[in-house]
């Protein structure tokens, strides 16, 4: 039953009281019985699974309760004694689901048994796990391997995804699209360009070092809860905490952390020490502020023969670029950074002199820095704010994009990616005796064009739910049904899977909580966190169902149904043992993955080595790139009576799951379509 939707204001501080209901109520809604069993004790645990939530880092000495409650929600979630039976897929015809909402279609519980579309009768109809492999593999070999798209949510694991793009490589493609190119593809492309590496710098411990927190567009509360124990410890060591948001996000307010009973009864902390409501897509103009303060304060300090204000060793030994961007921000002119940043100078005057007064800066930045236009530029921008004063490489010091699903970041660091250049396929052709495919491969928006197009075939997912994940559902879903071939691998039933294509295939995989159990005995995988933090994590649940089969094991039947046998890769001995799969990876990048087996349970997780926080600069020039804005400043207001949108993740939520229609922190119960206008705005235009 529906409720009816309610808005009111949300005083409270996040975490809390609030937060342990929240838990309840979805243990309770799953009908697990977790808590007696453990399972959340285990979560985020050296010898434990890593949640499948959030991809933030997992201490090495962590909290009796090392999960945050969208964490508790997300394991309820895959644990849930709910299932998905055939039975119920022989109820209901494809038309009748359409109408259910996001919510009601997850909420039906785990997939159980392999599945295949039947177009007269509009039912998906089970079918043997065989004979789906075998028909997939023909109809792949019968598909143009450019015309066939190989997807990839974050959450598989890294064993799961190194077969999985070796698999599409030994195919003919590399069309491997993934969920980050929809969020931190901005930090992909900037930063290798500035500082050498694609991913951010900062370590956990980096938070314990660290004078002072800048913090733009992310909210911490709902994406990244437990990323608010470091920022709380840091506010109670006196660290300012400066964050920039259009919106007063709640955790990054004040927090309650609900595992300190004096802090729930005494109210919490502050986290940010200062909260400026930029204006949306505002940042890069913000920034060029601070920067522009900076510059003059050190110019002056050059002229009076002082102290430099910025490290101007460390700009001279290891950087590029710096005069010319001095140039720009002595050059931008004060009405305009107001106007464009929602700013006064003031205010940027005093976020400034912060900066300037501490030594080791962060720089922590989610999608309200990416998922704009300019989300490169200002990336960039956030890293001429750091290069500034030596940030980078330094303990306590460094960037920290925080990026999204649990392993979406080491998905790209063992393979996945359409470009080419950020693959070794020298290395793969070698090791496994092919020739792999040296084109560019598609994009998400690029595969969403070649379907539009026709020019796109065939689909394969690993997770994820892609239709309802891009924008422009009212073209795509249509085109979808244009694809002769769609294979979902998936936990859940989802919007996607109501789109068939002629072909179409919905296979059911185990989830990372559970046990995971092949010829060698109980298998282990492993992820990366948002710090670049390898860990292992061990399922710990009996299987929802008996014929869920897990990823690596469905990857590599359909390899071996789709390729000719090949010597040199043994897919079942993979299979059988993932510290094989994990031996493989450690071959390719040896560097990066050195002792791999033995180094996964590192409380903590290993660190892989990143040349940026040493120092190093892989970039083309060999040094840090300061750059130039182009066009980063938010151009004005056309005219009156025009806004502008932003749009965000709710509370209730994970992607394109909703676990329920509220946002707590919000203040929003009942309903997801909620749009939220400045009441000065409402007045003007008479609405409400
Ligand atoms: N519970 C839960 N956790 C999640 C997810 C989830 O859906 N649910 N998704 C996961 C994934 S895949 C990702 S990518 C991350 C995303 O996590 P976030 O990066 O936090 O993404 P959003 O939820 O879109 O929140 C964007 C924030 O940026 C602010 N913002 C919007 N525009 C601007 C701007 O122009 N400038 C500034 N400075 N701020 C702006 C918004 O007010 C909001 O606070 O979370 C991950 N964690
Ligand atoms: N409407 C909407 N669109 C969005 C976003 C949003 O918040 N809302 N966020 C954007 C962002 S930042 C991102 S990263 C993308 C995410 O895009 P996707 O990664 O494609 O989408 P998710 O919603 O994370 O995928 C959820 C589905 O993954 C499957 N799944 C869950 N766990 C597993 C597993 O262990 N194995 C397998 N094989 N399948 C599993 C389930 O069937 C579930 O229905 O979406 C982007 N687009
Ligand atoms: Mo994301």
């Amino acid at each position: 039953m529906r409720r009816k939707a309610k808005v009111d204001s949300y005083d409270r501080p996040a975490g809390g009281w609030g937060s342990l209901n929240a838990v309840a109520h979805i243990l309770t809604q799953e009908e697990v019985a977790i808590l007696g069993s453990e399972i959340l004790l285990r979560q985020n645990k050296p010898d434990g699974f890593m949640c499948v939530s959030c991809s933030w880092a997992k201490p090495a000495k962590p909290r009796p309760f090392e999960f945050c409650e969208n964490g508790a929600k997300a394991t309820a979630w895959e644990v849930t004694s709910k299932t998905v039976t055939p039975e119920f897929f022989a109820r209901h015809t494809l038309a009748d689901l359409k109408i259910w909402s996001d919510h009601q279609l997850e909420e039906q519980g785990r997939l159980t048994t392999p599945m295949r579309y039947d177009r007269g009768r509009d039912k998906y109809l089970p079918v043997g796990w065989d004979e789906a492999f075998q028909e997939i593999g023909a109809e792949l070999n019968r598909l143009d391997p450019r015309s066939v798209v190989m997807y990839t949510s974050g959450r598989a694991s890294l064993e799961t995804s190194y077969m999985y793009q070796l698999f599409g490589r030994m195919y003919g493609t590399n069309n491997f699209p993934d969920s980050s190119n929809m969020c931190h593809e901005s930090t992909s492309v900037a930063l290798p360009e500035v500082i050498g590496v694609p991913v951010g710098t900062v370590l956990l411990q980096d938070f314990d070092a660290t004078d002072c927190i800048f913090f733009f567009g992310h909210n911490t509360t709902t994406n990244a809860p437990r990323m608010l124990h470091p920022l709380q410890e840091a506010a109670q060591r006196g660290v300012p905490i400066v964050t920039f948001n259009p919106l007063r996000e709640r955790g990054l307010e004040r927090f309650v952390n609900p595992q300190s009973p004096v802090q729930m009864i005494a109210g919490g902390t502050r986290i940010s020490s200062q909260y400026y409501q930029v204006r949306l897509g505002g940042d890069a103009a913000a920034i060029t502020g601070i920067c522009k303060w900076v510059i003059e304060a050190d110019d002056l300090a050059r002229e009076k023969g002082t102290v430099r204000v910025v490290d101007a060793a460390f700009i001279e030994r290891h950087t590029a670029g710096f005069e010319e961007f001095a140039a720009f921000c002595r050059a931008q002119d004060w009405d305009e950074i107001e106007r464009a940043s929602g700013l006064s100078r003031m205010a940027l005057r005093e976020a400034a002199d912060i900066y300037m007064a501490s030594n080791a800066v962060i720089a922590n930045y989610g999608m309200g820095i990416t998922q704009h236009k300019h989300g490169v530029e200002t990336t960039k921008m956030v890293v001429n704010l750091l290069l500034l004063r030596g940030n980078i490489g330094k303990p306590g010091a460094g960037i920290s994009p925080i990026r999204g699903h649990s392993n979406v970041q080491g998905q790209r660091t063992v393979g996945i990616s359409e470009k080419t250049k950020l693959v070794p396929l020298d290395k793969l052709a070698d090791l496994y005796d092919f020739e792999p495919p040296r084109w560019d491969g598609v994009s998400t928006v690029d595969a969403c064009e070649g379907i539009l197009k026709g020019k796109i075939r065939g689909f394969v997912s690993l997770g994820g739910n892609f239709l309802r994940a891009v924008p422009e559902r009212s073209l795509m879903e249509p085109a979808w049904s244009g694809l002769r071939l769609s294979v979902q691998i998936a936990t859940k039933l989802n919007r996607t899977h109501l789109v068939p294509g002629e072909v179409t295939y919905l296979l059911p995989c185990l989830g990372r909580i559970e046990v995971d159990r092949q010829v060698s005995g109980e298998q282990s995988v492993s992820m990366e966190d948002s710090t670049a933090c390898i860990h292992g994590s061990r399922g710990q649940r009996k299987p929802v169902a008996e014929h869920l089969l897990s990823e690596p094991a469905i990857v590599a039947a359909l390899a071996k149904a789709t390729l000719k046998p090949n010597s040199r890769v043994d897919w079942d001995t993979w299979v059988g043992d993932y510290s094989k799969v994990r031996d493989a990876i450690e071959r390719t990048y040896p560097d990066q993955f050195k002792n791999f087996n033995q180094r996964m349970f590192e409380p903590g997780g290993f660190p892989r080595p990143l040349a940026a926080r040493e120092r190093r600069w892989k970039t083309p020039n060999g040094k840090a790139n300061f750059t130039v804005p182009k066009s980063a400043f938010a151009p004005p207001r056309e005219s009156d009576g025009i806004y502008e949108l932003m749009t965000m993740r709710a509370d209730g939520q994970f992607n394109t799951t909703i676990y329920n229609e509220d946002d707590r922190f919000r203040g929003v119960e009942g309903s997801r379509y909620v749009l939220f206008m400045n009441p000065a705005d409402m007045e003007e235009a008479e609405i409400g």
